[in-house]
C-alpha cells in the first residue's frame, strides 16, 4: 500500500486536527526510524493508519473486540483504549494489511505491551512527542528519543501511568507490563534516575 492510499483510506475517519496529528507522527516516525535503522515506508504507513478508529463508535469498537481475536478484557478499561487494538483489525479485515509490524505497532501504540521491538517503540514514541504534544514531560522524552529510544519509552510509560493514577483512573495490565519490562531491562529493577 502506497502513503497516499493510507491517506485516502484514514482521512474521512479522522478530524482536520486528528489528521494533522496523524501526518505529524508520520513524519517524526520517518525521523526516528531513519535515525534507529527501521524501515521508513513501513512505519510511515503505521503511522498513517494509528488513529484510524479513534472516533468509532463505541459500540461498533465493543463489537469489533468482541468478535475478533482481542482481549476481550479491553472492555473493562477506558475506551480510549480500544482504538488501537481495533484498528489493527480493520486494516488487514477491511484493507488487506497483514504485515505483521504494522498491525503490532497499530495495535500496542495505545497501551503499550511487554518486550515492544523498536518497530513498536517508534510508533508509541512518534505518537507521543510529535510536535504537537506539549504535556508535562514531553521535552525530555523528546530529547531522550534523539539517542535512546527504550529510554524515552521507559519516561513516556512512567509518565503515562503517573498521569493516569493521579486522576485515580485504572492502568491497562499491558501498560504496566511494558513499563516493568524496560524498567527491569534498563537497569536490573532498581529504578532509573537522574534523566
Ligand atoms: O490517540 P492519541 O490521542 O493520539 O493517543 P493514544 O492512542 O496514546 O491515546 C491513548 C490515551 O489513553 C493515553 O494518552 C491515555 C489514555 N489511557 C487511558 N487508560 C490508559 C491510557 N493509556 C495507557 N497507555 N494505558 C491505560 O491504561
Ligand atoms: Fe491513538
Ligand atoms: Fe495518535
Amino acid at each position: 500500500m502506497k502513503t497516499d492510499e493510507a491517506i485516502d483510506i484514514v482521512r474521512p475517519h479522522l478530524k482536520q486536527n486528528r489528521f494533522e496529528h496523524t501526518l505529524r507522527v508520520a513524519e517524526t516516525a520517518v525521523d526516528l526510524a531513519e535515525n534507529f535503522g527501521e524501515p521508513v515506508e513501513k512505519i510511515k504507513l503505521a503511522a498513517i493508519l494509528h488513529d484510524y478508529a479513534k472516533y468509532f463508535p463505541l459500540e461498533k469498537m465493543a463489537q469489533i473486540i468482541k468478535d475478533n481475536d482481542l482481549p476481550q478484557d479491553l472492555l473493562s478499561y477506558h475506551h480510549e483504549l480500544w482504538h488501537g487494538p481495533v484498528a489493527s483489525v480493520i486494516i488487514e479485515k477491511d484493507h488487506g494489511i497483514t504485515d505483521a509490524d504494522i498491525k503490532n505497532a497499530v495495535r500496542f501504540h495505545t497501551t503499550g505491551r511487554a518486550g515492544m521491538s523498536k518497530f513498536e517503540t517508534i510508533l508509541f514514541i512518534a505518537d507521543y512527542i510529535e510536535p504537537g504534544r506539549s504535556f508535562p514531560g514531553v521535552e525530555d522524552v523528546r530529547r531522550k528519543a534523539h539517542t535512546d529510544l527504550y529510554s524515552a519509552l521507559w519516561m513516556a510509560l512512567r509518565n503515562t501511568i503517573q498521569f493516569l493514577v493521579g486522576k485515580d483512573s485504572t492502568v491497562y495490565p499491558d501498560t504496566f507490563y511494558a513499563y516493568n519490562d524496560l524498567t527491569i531491562r534498563l537497569n536490573g529493577g532498581n529504578g532509573i534516575h537522574g534523566q
